[in-house]
Formats: structure tokens, sequence, C-alpha cells
């Protein structure tokens, strides 16, 4: 019998080694009501007198040891249980919290924000009209007639015989000049389309900023006036505006105005390719023709007019050599502004 009990220490002392027993299930086998331990002691009657206190002390102690081996299983168990626990939730409070990303604006529509705030300090209000226009806002009305070489089919995306896409923003301008009477003060931004190849100065989609100033007296020196003050916000107040004429069929006289260079101040640098002077719009009185198709009298009121590129007085201004990336948006170039 005392054998029997060292045999059953040493099984129960045994299984309680492997590294995922189940305790609960031991406890049972071996001290449970139908375990080895308290069959053992049902056996006990068989014993001499003698031999029973022997015995009984020695199962006793067979069970104080199985119970307390029982016992530090359980709790080694419970301690990697916590250990793996924190170490599957760990946290790294000092991490660098996940930041929104924010965006911005592009820096065409920054400058286009930007122009429109300066005209609109001068009293002019911004209008918007179609991109897919008919010929007659885009050209007829603008004294461009049918043979004219700005209509020809490799500048201009037809759609059909009389519609297209805009190819300036002039349309727009045509389309208040028809609705509203004079005085009329409008800027007109907007997408415009040419059947260009895409290169490093041409696109087919490029975005233009149109002015009209219409009323009774409006003269030319309106006109550098406005854009003398425009210059001045937008390149800084030392810019200097020059004049040099030119011919659009819609403006009578016509100039292309340049503004002195913004980098140099006039004495020529790699910017304004030695010139000291940068080209960035056109402009002139509208035409007598272009007011009386817009039904305005031309013997009662005068007006100026003025276009320029959007994405060529921004890259102008941030020194930008290829328009293609004004479309791309990649981000190492959007990021800069
Ligand atoms: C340029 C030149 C210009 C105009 C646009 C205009 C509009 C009306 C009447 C008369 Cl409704 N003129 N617009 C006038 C002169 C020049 O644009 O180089 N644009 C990029």
């Amino acid at each position: 019998m005392k054998e029997k009990l060292q045999q059953i220490k040493q099984a129960a002392l045994a299984e309680l080694q492997a590294p995922d027993c189940d305790t609960e299930a031991l406890r049972v086998k071996y001290l449970g009501k139908k375990g080895e331990l308290t069959a053992v002691l049902r056996g006990m009657g068989a014993l001499t007198p003698e031999e029973r206190p022997v015995v009984g002390q020695m199962a006793n102690d067979v069970r104080a040891e199985i119970e307390a081996a029982l016992a530090e299983r359980v709790a080694a168990a419970k301690e990697q249980a916590l250990i793996d626990r924190l170490a599957r939730e760990k946290l790294d409070v000092t991490m660098p919290a996940k930041c929104d990303r924010v965006g911005h604006q592009h820096p065409l529509t920054r400058a286009q924000r930007e122009m429109e705030e300066i005209f609109i300090g001068m009293g002019f209000e911004i209008a918007e009209g179609p991109e897919v226009e008919y010929d007659y806002y885009n050209f007829q009305a603008l004294n461009i007639p049918e043979n004219h070489p700005a209509r020809d089919t490799q500048d201009t995306f037809y759609i059909t015989d009389n519609i297209l896409l805009r190819s300036q923003t002039s349309p727009v301008q045509v389309r208040v000049m028809e609705k509203q009477s004079p005085p009329i003060r409008v800027i007109s931004p907007g997408r415009v389309y040419r059947s260009d190849a895409l290169d490093a100065t041409h696109s087919p989609l490029f975005h233009q900023m149109e002015g009209l100033v219409v009323d009774k007296g409006i003269t030319m020196s309106d006109l550098k006036g406005t854009l003398e003050t425009f210059a001045r916000k937008m390149f800084g107040e030392k810019t200097e505006i020059r004049f040099r004429p030119h011919h659009f069929p819609f403006t009578e006289p016509s100039a292309e105005v340049d503004v002195s260079c913004f980098v140099c101040g006039g004495k020529g640098c790699r910017v304004c390719k030695g010139e000291g002077w940068i080209e960035i719009l056109g402009a002139g009185m509208v035409h007598p023709f272009v007011l009386s198709n817009c039904g305005i009298d031309p013997e009662v009121y005068s007006g100026f007019a003025f276009g320029m590129g959007l994405e060529r007085v921004t890259m102008t201004r941030y020194g930008i050599d290829d328009i293609r990336l004004f479309y791309e948006n990649d981000e190492r170039f959007l990021k800069q502004f």
C-alpha cells in the first residue's frame, strides 16, 4: 500500500510537469471522491491497527504534496497567462499620435483665389458660364468671323458645327453684357480648352482669368491703372507694367502687358530670361463691334478687357518650368505650396 501511495505521488507529479496539463482534470483524477488516493484510503480497513496510522499519515502527506504541486502549477499558469496578455496588449504610450492628414488648396486654386480677392477689392464681381459653348459666344460675338484662323479645328475642340469647348472665358463676359446693362465690372476665371498636344508649356485644358469693365467714359488709363494695381498686389509693390502694341480681334487698340521681373527688379535674370520684363497678359479697349453685338451702344459706352493664363502666371511666380506638374497630382510637387 505504501508503494501504491508512492506510485500515485510520482505519477501525479510527473503529469503536472506537462506544459499543457489540465490541472482541474488532474485534481479530480488523483484527489477527487472517485480518485486514486481515495481508492487507496478505502482499502485501509484491511491493514493491521499498527499499520493504519502510518499509512494514514503517509496518505495525508501524499495528498498535501499533490495539492501543493497543483497550486504551484495553477499559479504558474496564471502568471504565464498574464505575461501573454501583457505582450498581446502592449501599448506604447510614447508613440507619436497618428495625425489626420489635412490637404490644402491646389496651387492653381490658390493663385485663382488670390487674384479673385485682388479684383474683388477693386469692385469686380465673379462671373461664370458654360464650358460647352456655342460658336456664337466663343467666336462670332467677339468679332472672330467665320474663316478667322482662331477657329481652326486644330486649335478648338468642336462637338458639333456650332457647339464647342470654350477656348477662352470671353463668352462668359459676352453673356454678362447681353443680360446686364453698364456699369459692368466682372472677372471670369475658369477652365478653357485648346486642341494642343501636352508638353512642358501646352495643355489641352488650362485656366484663364479674363476681366471686363464697361461704363460711360472708360479709357485706356483706367485699364492701365487697374492692371498696375493688380500687378503690384500680385507681384509686389515695386512692380512696373509695360504695354506693347498687339492685335486681338475683340479689342482695339490691343496690347500685350509685361510686368517688371519680380526676381531681379528689371536688371535681367534667369526668370525673365535677361529681359527684365515678363509677359503676363493681353488687354485692350473692347471693340465697338463687340459692344454692339451684345446690345451695348458703343456711342454711349466704352470698356476695357484683359485676359491671362492662370498656369502661366502661377508658373512665373513660383518658378515652375513644366505645366504638366499641375495636373499629375504628385504630392511631392503639391506639398511645396
Ligand atoms: C490673352 C488675351 C484677352 C480679352 C482677352 C475680351 C473679352 C470681351 C471683350 C473683349 Cl467680352 N475682350 N477679352 C481681351 C484682350 C485680351 O486675352 O492673352 N489671354 C490669355
